[in-house]
């Protein structure tokens, strides 16, 4: 099964890469940076890597489903965002509605089940419609969940999450003494992958080395791995390299191994 899918991919790899099936990271999440760049160096307008972008999630979704991860999580929006200018953003808006018209029927086929994570209250409504109507769709499948961050920030997130704690302490669901590490983690909104929540592999790409408030508390003992790919040129064979990379890292948890 593993040597199928990767003969799938392998046309654009230089060597083989056998990974570990034992290994595998059963979260990813990945930050889909260098879209703009991608296009500027081209000289095509930022929008035109968006769009490539948006390509290159199908490829790698389904590439990570046929790997057998349970939970791919991407950044696609984030709540600074906004700052951009507002025909990037409307045409960002645009993303989920096409991504939706074209993907639908691949997602069903491969089993995948998505989910949304973030303030998608703020979208435009065409934009909730096409998000709501996918996870509508995909609600009884059983395979890999692909977790969108669609207008997601990580300290706003964490901000909510510590108002509802507050609220059940004041209306005396729960004593001060009750809080801890999970009560916190099923706070966050990465509790609709539970029991996935955390991501053992982050990627990121496009050489940038930040987290720019992503998953801050699911991060906490996660790998990173930084690819110098812009994400409109990430293949398949990207991700295995990048999940190759994450089997050969010694993750202790702050702990040592035994017998060291
Ligand atoms: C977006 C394409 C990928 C590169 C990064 C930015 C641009 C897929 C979606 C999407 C989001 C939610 C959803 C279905 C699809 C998307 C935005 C941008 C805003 F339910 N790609 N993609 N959304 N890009």
């Amino acid at each position: 099964m593993f040597d199928k899918l990767f003969n799938k991919f392998s046309n654009d790899t230089k060597e083989e890469i056998k990974l570990d099936e034992n290994k595998m990271p059963q979260h990813i999440a990945i930050i889909m940076d260098g879209n703009g760049r991608w296009a500027q160096k081209r000289d095509l307008p930022r929008v035109a890597g968006h769009k490539r972008g948006m390509e290159v999630v199908k490829d790698i979704t389904k590439t990570a489903s046929g790997l057998g991860v349970k939970v791919l999580t991407l950044y696609a929006f984030s709540t600074e965002n906004w700052k951009r200018p507002k025909k990037e953003v409307n045409f960002l808006m645009d993303l989920p509605v096409k991504f939706f018209d074209t993907f639908v029927p691949e997602l069903i086929e491969n089993n995948i089940k998505v989910n949304v994570m973030g303030y998608t209250e703020y979208l435009p409504e065409k934009t909730q419609k096409a998000v709501n109507d996918a996870i509508e769709q995909t609600k009884n499948n059983t395979g890999m969940i692909l977790n969108f961050a669609l207008n997601y920030g990580s300290r706003a997130e964490i901000i909510t999450a510590v108002k509802k704690i507050a609220l059940d302490v004041k209306n005396q669901k729960l004593a001060v003494d009750e809080i801890d590490e999970d009560v916190i983690s099923k706070s966050l909104m990465t509790q609709s992958v539970a029991p996935y929540n955390d991501p053992e592999l982050l990627i990121r790409t496009s050489g940038e080395e930040r987290i720019s408030n992503f998953l801050l508390w699911q991060l906490a003992y996660s790998e990173l791995v930084f690819s110098d790919k812009f994400w409109p040129e990430y293949k398949p064979s990207d991700l295995i390299e990048d999940i190759n990379k994450y089997q050969h890292r010694d993750r202790r948890f702050g702990g040592v191994k035994e017998g060291k």
